[in-house]
C-alpha cells in the first residue's frame, strides 16, 4: 500500500467559521457606508484575509492608502477574533471527528491545509489539533489557493508524494489548488459549486467507512 495524506481544509470542512468571518467584514463594510451580503460572502471562502479586504473595498468602490488598507485588516481581525473566542467542540461539523479518528486508527498521517493564520488557535479552542501531524496555514504560505502551494507543502510535510494526498475543500479554489497539485479533491458542500473535485459529498455524514477505506488503498 502507497503511503497516504489526508488534507483538511479549516473554515467550512472542519468547522464553519465563515459565518464569524462575514459578521466582522460586514461590520467593517456597515462603518464604511455599504452593505455585505451573505451572497457576496460567499466569494470570501478560502481566499486571503488580504484579497478579502481587496474585493470589499471593490465592491464598497472604495479606495485606500497602504496605512489605511493595514488598519482595516487589523480592525477586521481584531472583531474576528471576538466571535472566534467562545468557540468550542460544539461548533465541529458533523462527523468531522469520526472521520479523523478513523484515519487516527489507521494510523494515516494527517495535515491542515488552510488559508487561516488563525487556524492552530481555533483548532485548539475545539480540541482537535492532537489529531493533526502537521498544520500548514496562511502564516506558511506566499501563494494563495487556487495555487497549491498549500497543500504541497502539507504533503512533503507528511513525508508523502501529492499523487498519494486526499484533499477535503469547500472552496472552489482549493478544489483547483488540490486538482493542480494532482491530489484526489473532495468537495464538502454544494455538488454543483465544486463540480471540478473528484468526489462530491454535502457534508461528512455520507461518508462511509467504505469509501474511506476505498481511498486508502
Ligand atoms: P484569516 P480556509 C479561509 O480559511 C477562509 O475560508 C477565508 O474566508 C478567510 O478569509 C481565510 O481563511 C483567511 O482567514 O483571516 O483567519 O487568516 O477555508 O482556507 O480554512
Ligand atoms: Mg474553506
Amino acid at each position: 500500500m502507497k503511503k497516504k495524506g489526508f488534507i483538511f481544509d479549516l473554515d467550512g470542512v472542519i468547522v464553519d467559521t465563515a459565518k464569524y468571518h462575514y459578521l466582522a467584514w460586514k461590520k467593517l463594510a456597515n462603518e464604511l457606508g455599504f452593505e455585505f451580503t451573505l451572497e457576496q460572502n460567499e466569494l470570501f471562502k478560502g481566499v486571503s484575509r488580504k484579497r478579502c479586504l481587496e474585493i470589499l473595498l471593490e465592491i464598497g468602490n472604495i479606495s485606500a492608502s497602504q496605512e489605511q488598507f493595514d488598519q482595516w485588516m487589523i480592525e477586521k481581525n481584531e472583531d474576528y477574533l471576538n466571535y472566534i473566542e467562545k468557540m468550542d467542540a460544539s461548533e465541529i461539523l458533523p462527523d468531522v471527528p469520526r472521520v479523523l479518528q478513523f484515519l487516527k486508527n489507521r494510523e494515516v498521517p494527517i495535515a491542515l491545509g488552510s488559508a487561516s493564520k488563525n487556524a492552530t488557535p481555533i483548532l485548539e479552542k475545539v480540541g482537535l489539533l492532537p489529531y493533526f501531524n502537521s498544520i500548514v496555514d496562511g502564516n506558511s504560505v506566499t501563494k494563495a489557493k487556487p495555487d497549491p502551494e498549500v497543500f504541497l507543502i502539507a504533503a512533503s510535510n507528511l513525508n508523502t508524494e501529492p499523487q498519494n494526498c486526499v484533499v477535503f475543500e469547500d472552496a472552489v479554489a482549493g478544489i483547483q489548488a488540490a486538482n493542480i497539485a494532482q491530489m484526489t479533491s473532495i468537495g464538502i458542500g454544494e455538488p454543483s459549486t465544486l463540480h471540478e473535485a473528484d468526489y462530491n459529498f454535502k457534508d461528512f455524514t455520507k461518508m462511509t467507512d467504505e469509501f474511506l477505506n476505498d481511498l486508502l488503498q
